[in-house]
């Protein structure tokens, strides 16, 4: 993926971040009733646990999608049926989820949200031969296998790190930092990319740390780090642990720039945090609420489940939006065919903007801002790394 080739955050407007037309998909079939033997699609998702608010709100997204679909008569004139599989975040649950979609013979699998479980389903779907479309999973690897029914919507953890890097180094002027991550594939993995790109600008890391899963008292850390003043700490990971460590570290008088992941956007890192989340960063793809493409489907959410969609709703919405394309440019629900027809996929109109996949399914015009926390506790993007532009907060 070049930076040339992504063009979706030139999309992203300055203040209400609202350019560009809503996109609607154009395969689905004219309006008359489904009838026939449902296609099914497994849907995968934290549904409970510590990253649920991220979960139910990509199940909600895809059966808004599914409804829609269904209402205007289905896919080859069959109903799509979404089978859910509560990953509870839990790699080993999330696997089992995977077998599970493999005995049901699931025509897709939209799935699994947590790297750390992407990853290894990625290989059962694999030897079973069913596309998988990831909308939240943004670690490198799950592409790096050479899986050719895996494909990624959302954004690479590369990109993400590296952004962070550059706008607390370029941008920000910061010269040293602290990497902290959950000791998790995807909060490692991004810390370790920030890392790299920070060191190569000259930037230095005075401490990199791992934090327990489910640790919730980080003030011996972070007292450790008071000492070392740091310039700035970004760390990997999501929001409970994020929210928790800004707090504590505000009452124990650690003053520095923090810069967060999109495992931290959304109410609930501020939500947890508090005041002293204000001023801090987060690296993100944009959020629905964020892309004029994504317009219709925020009123369409809204409207039918009176709450906003969190930032994965748009991709997972968009996901079974392409594996409904795919089914029809496939003529069927044949695995292989369908894979190719994914794999084929180009300028493909989502609501979180045209997709596109790359040689490895990745996306090629996904793409990361750099947001700031504001003293109403909103998320707001400051920063475009695509451009180099910052926005008027
Ligand atoms: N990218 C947000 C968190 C999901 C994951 O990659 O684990």
């Amino acid at each position: 993926m070049t930076r040339a080739a992504v063009h979706r955050a030139a999309a992203v407007c300055a203040a209400a971040g609202l350019l560009g037309a809503s996109a609607a998909p154009s395969a689905l079939a004219a309006a008359h009733k489904a009838s026939g033997p449902p296609i099914v699609i497994g849907l995968a998702s934290p549904l409970t646990g510590s990253e649920a608010s991220y979960g139910q709100s990509n199940l909600k997204a895809v059966l808004l999608a599914a409804a829609q679909v269904n209402a205007k008569g289905g896919v080859l004139g069959r109903p799509i049926k979404i089978l859910q599989w509560d990953t509870k975040g839990d790699p080993a649950t999330g696997v089992a989820g995977a077998n599970y979609f493999v005995t049901q013979n699931v025509t897709a699998v939209i799935g699994f949200f947590n790297s750390s479980i992407s990853i290894p389903a990625s290989a059962v779907l694999h030897r079973a031969g069913i596309p998988m479309v990831s909308a939240a999973s943004t670690n490198p690897k799950l592409t790096e296998q050479g899986f050719k029914n895996v494909f990624r919507v959302c954004g690479t953890d590369n990109f993400q790190g590296t952004d962070q890097a550059l706008y607390l180094y370029k941008v920000l002027h910061v010269k040293t930092a602290v990497a902290l991550n959950d000791e998790e594939v995807y909060g490692e993995g991004v810390s370790q990319y920030f890392q790299q790109e920070f060191k190569k600008l000259g930037g230095k890391i005075l401490l990199s740390e791992g934090v327990s899963a489910n640790q919730t008292d980080f003030s011996s850390l972070l007292t450790q780090i008071k000492a070392l003043h740091p310039g700035a700490v970004e760390f990997g990971g999501f929001y409970t642990a994020a929210g928790l460590m800004v707090k504590q570290a505000a009452a124990l008088g650690l003053k520095t720039i923090w810069m967060q992941d999109d495992g931290t956007i959304g109410p609930e890192y501020t939500q947890i945090g508090g005041k002293a989340t204000v001023g801090t960063y987060l690296s993100s793809e944009p959020a629905p609420q964020n892309l004029a493409s994504a317009r219709t489907f925020v009123a369409q959410y809204v409207a039918k489940y009176h709450s906003q969609p969190t930032e994965f709703a748009g991709y997972y919405y968009d996901a079974l939006m392409l594996i409904v394309h795919a089914i029809q440019v496939a003529k069927g629900t044949d695995h292989a065919a369908v894979i190719a027809a994914l794999a084929k996929t180009k300028n493909f109109p989502g609501v979180t903007g045209p997709i596109t996949f790359n040689a490895q399914g990745n996306n090629v015009t996904a793409t990361y801002l750099i947001f700031k926390v504001l003293p109403n506790l909103s998320q707001v993007p400051v920063w475009n790394p695509v451009t180099g532009r910052s926005l008027p907060a």
